[in-house]
C-alpha cells in the first residue's frame, strides 16, 4: 500500500522541556487540523522539527519513539542550524523577499549553506520513511530545495509542494543570488500549489525568465518532466470555529470581557508580530479615526493581540518597540478612567478565549501589507453565526481574492482605512448580514478539508497527466536494444536534426556552428559503408553546406525544401513558389519592430520569425499574436505556418521533414532507421517513419509521437558514440 508523507519545518506537535520533564504539546494550527486525517492514517507519517534542542542520545530515542506512536518522525536540528537555516536564510532572506521587503533581506553565504544542508537533512529523514511509490507533500518556504533532492533520490515518487506565503514578482526573485537553485528545487515536485492565481502567475513568469522553461495551461515543461502548477486557496476548519464561538465557554468568557468593557464597541486585531502585518499602520488609522470622528472617543476600543514571534531578530525588536510606543502614546492621550482606546496584549491566548474574542468583536481589522492567505480573516467570518460583524480586509492578503464581500482596502492608504473603520461602525445590520452570509458560505465550503482533498486529487492527476504526455526516457535497457538492432542491420538510415539535437542553441543562430567533437562524430558514422547519415534541418542550405558540406553526409535543408544526397548537387523537393514573401514580409517586420531582440530570417522558400533573444514572456505573447495573424493571412493559400523552438516559420504546404524523410527511405531502403529531433517540425519525421523505426524526441516532457525521450544534446552525442 503506497504511503503519504507530509513534510514541514515544524511537526504538528511541539516538544517542550519543563520542570516535570519533556512534554508534548499538539499544535492547534490549521495545517495540523487539515492534514490530521492524512498523516495519522495507517503507515503514513509527518516529518519535521519537534521544536527543541537535544541534550543527549537518550532524549533523542525517547522523543523519536513517543512521536512515532503518533505517526510523526522528528528531524533534530542544532542551535546553529536553526540560527542559520531558519532565522537566517528562511526568515531573513526568503521571508522579507517573498513579502516585498527586500530592504530587510540579508544575503549570507553561510546561511545559504546551512539552508542547503538542512534541506538535505530533511531529505534523508523523508527517505528513511518513504518507499519508491509513495506520495510526499512538502510544505513552505523553509524547504524549497527539498522536492528536487527527493526527486533525485526517488525518481518515481509522487511529490507535491505547497507555498504558504506569497510568491512575489520576478523582479524580487531575481534579486536573490540563489534564485535559479530555488526554482529548480521547487520544480522537483509534480504539483506546485499556491494560495492565489497571482502567486502562481509570478512563479510561471520567474521560471520562464530565469530558467527558460515554457509553460502552457499551468504545465511547465522542464527538460525531463512536466510539472503542474495550480492555485489552492487554503481554508480553515469552519465547524470548529463556528462551534467554538457558539460554545458555553466562549459565551462565559465574552460575558467577563463585556463587563470589563461596558457598552463600548469592539474592533479586533490579531497577528503574529511581523513587519508584514501592517500593525503600526493600523494603530495610526485608529488614532485618525478618533481625530476625524470624535464621536467615537469613549465609544470604541481596539483589542489588539500580537503573538510574540522572532523577537530576537533586530527588525522584529524594532517593530515591537514601535508598537509599544504607539500604543503608549494613544492610550496616554485618549484614555479615561473607564475607557481605553487600545487594549494591547503581547502574548497568545488559549483557543477558547480566542473564540470568545472573535465572538465579542464587531469589527475585525485585518490589514497586512502582504500576507500569503491570512486565516484570521476566515476564522472571524466563521465565528459570526449571528450575522453581525464587519471584516475590514487588506487587498494584499491572499484571502481578499475570495472574501470580496469584506470592506477591502489598501493598507497603506490611511484615509481609506479610517473611512472603512467608520463605515464598519455605522454599517446597517442588514448589510452586515448580507456580506457575512456570502462570506460564511464561501468559508464553509472551501474549508481546510476540501483544500487538502483538492490538492491530493490534483497531485494524483498531475501524475496521470505526466504519464499521458510523456514518452519514456530512453532507458539503459532500451539503449542496449537500439545498439544491438543497429549492429545487426546491413543497411542503416540515421535522420538527425541539427539545432537542439546535434548542437546546442545559441542566441545568435549563425553562431551555432558545429564543434570539433561533433564533426569527428559525424565523420566516424559516415565512414561505415552500411550507414547513410542525413542531417535533416530547418536551416538554409548554404549554412549547412558551409558548416558540414565537406563531410560525406546527406542533407535535407529548409524542412525538406532542398535535398542533397552525399556527393550530389542540391535539388528542390518539388517546384515551389516564393512570390508570397512580398506580401508577408512586412507583417513579420512589424513584429520585429514591436519585439526587441526578434528578427526575420529569409530562406529560399520560407520566412522565419525568431524570438529566442526577445524577453521570454513578451516573445511568447507576440508569437501567439503573430500566429493568429498569419493563420488568417494564409488561409486559402498554399502556405503553412510551422511553430518551432522559439521560431515561427511560413512555408509552402506539403513540404516538411516528414515528406522528405519518406522520400529518403523510399530511395535508400534500410533495415534500421533512427530519427532524432527536438521540436515540433521533427514530429513530421516521426510520423512518416515505420513503427519499427527508433524515434527519439530531445528535451521536454512534451507530447510526442517519438518512442523515446533524451534530455539534451550531450545525451544524443553519447548515444551516437555508442553506435561507433
Ligand atoms: C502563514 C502565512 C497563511 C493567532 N493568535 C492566536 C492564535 N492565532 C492563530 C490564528 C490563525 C493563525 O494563528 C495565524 O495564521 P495566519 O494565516 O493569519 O498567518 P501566519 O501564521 O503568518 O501563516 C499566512 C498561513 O501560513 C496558512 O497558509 O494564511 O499568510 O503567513 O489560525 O487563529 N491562536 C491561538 N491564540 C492566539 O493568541 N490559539
Amino acid at each position: 500500500m503506497p504511503k503519504t508523507i507530509i513534510v514541514s519545518n515544524r511537526l504538528p506537535t511541539k516538544v517542550l522541556r519543563t520542570d516535570a520533564g519533556l512534554t508534548f504539546q499538539p499544535s492547534e494550527g490549521g495545517l495540523a487540523t487539515g492534514l490530521g486525517s492524512i498523516y495519522r492514517h495507517e503507515g503514513n507519517a509527518w516529518v519535521g522539527w519537534p521544536g527543541l534542542f537535544l541534550e543527549d542520545a537518550a532524549e533523542e530515542q525517547y522523543i523519536t519513539e513517543a512521536l512515532r506512536a503518533d505517526s510523526m518522525a522528528p528531524v533534530f536540528l542544532t542551535e546553529s542550524e536553526i540560527q542559520d537555516y531558519y532565522e537566517g536564510f528562511s526568515n531573513s532572506t526568503l521571508w522579507p523577499t517573498f513579502h516585498y521587503f527586500p530592504q530587510f533581506a540579508t544575503y549570507e553565504a553561510a546561511h545559504w549553506a546551512a539552508y542547503v544542508a538542512v534541506n538535505e537533512k530533511f531529505c534523508a529523514a523523508v527517505l528513511a520513511q518513504a518507499g519508491p511509490e509513495d506520495t510526499i507533500w512538502v510544505h513552505d518556504y523553509q524547504l524549497l530545495l527539498l522536492p528536487a533532492m527527493l526527486r533525485a533520490a526517488r525518481p518515481d515518487c509522487t511529490i507535491g509542494f505547497f507555498l504558504h506565503i506569497p510568491f512575489p514578482s520576478y523582479e524580487l526573485i531575481r534579486v536573490l543570488p540563489w534564485r535559479a537553485e530555488l526554482l529548480h528545487g521547487m520544480l522537483g515536485a509534480d504539483l506546485i500549489g499556491f494560495h492565489t492565481f497571482g502567486y502562481m502567475r509570478h512563479f510561471l513568469s520567474a521560471v520562464a525568465h530565469l530558467l527558460g522553461f515554457p509553460a502552457q495551461n499551468g504545465l511547465i515543461e522542464t527538460p525531463t518532466r512536466t510539472v503542474l502548477v495550480d492555485a489552492f486557496p487554503m481554508g480553515i476548519d469552519y465547524e470548529r470555529y463556528a462551534e467554538a464561538a457558539a460554545s458555553a465557554a466562549a459565551q462565559a468568557h465574552e460575558a467577563v470581557y463585556r463587563q470589563a468593557l461596558g457598552a463600548g464597541r469592539v474592533v479586533l486585531s490579531i497577528d503574529r508580530l511581523d513587519y508584514t502585518k501592517g500593525i503600526a499602520q493600523r494603530l495610526l488609522a485608529f488614532e485618525q479615526l478618533l481625530v476625524r470622528y470624535p464621536e467615537w472617543v469613549g465609544q470604541v476600543s481596539l483589542i489588539m493581540v500580537v503573538v510574540p514571534s522572532r523577537d530576537q531578530v533586530p527588525q522584529y525588536a524594532a517593530l515591537k518597540q514601535e508598537i509599544d510606543e504607539l500604543v503608549g502614546r494613544l492610550n496616554a492621550r485618549y484614555r479615561t478612567i473607564d475607557w481605553s482606546p487600545i487594549h494591547y496584549f503581547y502574548r497568545s491566548f488559549p483557543f477558547d478565549e480566542l473564540a470568545s474574542l472573535y465572538r465579542l468583536a464587531e469589527v475585525a481589522l485585518v490589514t497586512p501589507l502582504r500576507d500569503g492567505m491570512n486565516l484570521v480573516a476566515k476564522e472571524f467570518v466563521a465565528s459570526k453565526a449571528d450575522g453581525r460583524g464587519v471584516l475590514i480586509l487588506s487587498e494584499r492578503a491572499g484571502a481578499a481574492r475570495e472574501l470580496s464581500d469584506a470592506l477591502v482596502i489598501n493598507p497603506t492608504d490611511l484615509d481609506a482605512l479610517v473611512e472603512a473603520l467608520h463605515q464598519a461602525l455605522v454599517m446597517p445590520a442588514e448589510e452586515q448580514a448580507q456580506r457575512l452570509d456570502a462570506m460564511r458560505a464561501l468559508v464553509r465550503r472551501y474549508n481546510v478539508f476540501s483544500w487538502t482533498k483538492l490538492f491530493m486529487n490534483q497531485l494524483t492527476y498531475s501524475k496521470i497527466k505526466q504519464h499521458m504526455l510523456a514518452t519514456d526516457m530512453l532507458s539503459p535497457a532500451a539503449t542496449d536494444e537500439l545498439v544491438a538492432a543497429y549492429r545487426a542491420a546491413p543497411q542503416r538510415l540515421l535522420l538527425l536534426d541539427y539545432d537542439g539535437t546535434l548542437a546546442p542553441f545559441h542566441p545568435n543562430p549563425q553562431r551555432a556552428e558545429p564543434d570539433q567533437e561533433l564533426r569527428l562524430l559525424l565523420r566516424a558514422l559516415t565512414e561505415d559503408p552500411r550507414n547513410r547519415v542525413v542531417v535533416i534541418s530547418g536551416r538554409d542550405r548554404a549554412t549547412l553546406a558551409r558548416w558540414l558540406g565537406d563531410l560525406p553526409l546527406d542533407f535535407i535543408a529548409e524542412h525538406g525544401v532542398w535535398l542533397r544526397p552525399a556527393g550530389e548537387e542540391w535539388q528542390l523537393f518539388q517546384t515551389l513558389k516564393n512570390d508570397w514573401m512580398r506580401e508577408l514580409r512586412p507583417v513579420l517586420d512589424l513584429y520585429v519592430a514591436r519585439t526587441a531582440g526578434s528578427f526575420v530570417e529569409t530562406k529560399d522558400y520560407s520566412l522565419v520569425w525568431h524570438f529566442r533573444r526577445a524577453d521570454a514572456e513578451l516573445g511568447a505573447v507576440r508569437a501567439r499574436e503573430l500566429l493568429a495573424h498569419l493563420n488568417f493571412m494564409t488561409s486559402n493559400t498554399d502556405l503553412q505556418v510551422l511553430e518551432g523552438n522559439k521560431v515561427l516559420e511560413i512555408k509552402n504546404a506539403g513540404i516538411n521533414k516528414g515528406a522528405a524523410a519518406s522520400r529518403w527511405l523510399a530511395q535508400f531502403p534500410a533495415d534500421f532507421v533512427l530519427a532524432i529531433g527536438d521540436d515540433r517540425t521533427d514530429e513530421d519525421t516521426f510520423r512518416a517513419l515505420p513503427p519499427a523505426a527508433y524515434t527519439i524526441r530531445v528535451g521536454s516532457g512534451a507530447r510526442s509521437l517519438a518512442r523515446f525521450h533524451l534530455a539534451g544534446v550531450a545525451d544524443v552525442r553519447a548515444l551516437l558514440r555508442r553506435l561507433l
